[in-house]
């Protein structure tokens, strides 16, 4: 059984819907034991500014699929729900992103493990600090908690909670 974080994000369509739908989705099809859900969030896009807000969340599952099975999973879902591969960084029906797999360090074309960007970015790492905020990044050598309080005001500034 392994640990694994996502991240998914949409600001195209009915985002917010799209996200509860897709992590109900996530959950069954990896056959997840256990599943953590953050709150959602309102976020600033980043990389790629003039695109709608994103709305953001992340889950910890617990499960026994393969990195890859579940790279396969989420690519899927993304293609049920209309995802377009336009733009880099650009707008999207759905973009789901493995961002850790218990300590798994793995660098492949298809993915990289853990999360490349994920160490600077408040849009994942606000809403990971709720649900996993001891989890460590081993590459990093440092929680989820540490990563999320060594961002800039000025980033987290773009993530607000959705009541
Ligand atoms: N995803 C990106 C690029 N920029 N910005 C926000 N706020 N939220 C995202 O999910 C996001 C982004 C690439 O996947
Ligand atoms: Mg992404
Ligand atoms: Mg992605």
């Amino acid at each position: 059984m392994a640990q694994v974080l996502f991240s998914l994000g949409a600001n195209l369509g009915e985002a917010e819907n799209t996200l509860k739908v897709a992590v109900k989705e996530l959950s069954q099809q990896t056959l997840a034991s256990f599943c953590k859900i953050s709150s959602l969030y309102k976020t600033k896009p980043v990389g790629y500014a003039s695109q709608p807000d994103f709305f953001n969340l992340c889950v910890s599952i617990i499960t026994d699929k393969a990195p890859l099975t579940i790279l396969s999973i989420a690519k899927g879902l993304e293609t049920a729900h209309h995802r377009e591969r336009l733009i880099k960084n650009g707008p999207r029906t759905l973009d789901i992103d493995i961002l850790a797999y218990d300590d798994l360090i793995m660098e492949r074309l298809e993915l990289t493990l853990p999360h490349p960007r994920m160490h600077e970015r408040a849009f994942v790492l606000i809403p990971l600090d709720e649900i996993v905020p001891n989890f460590i990044i081993q590459k990093y050598h440092s929680t989820v908690h540490n990563l999320r309080m060594a961002l800039s005001s000025e980033e987290c500034s773009g993530v607000v909670k959705v009541e």
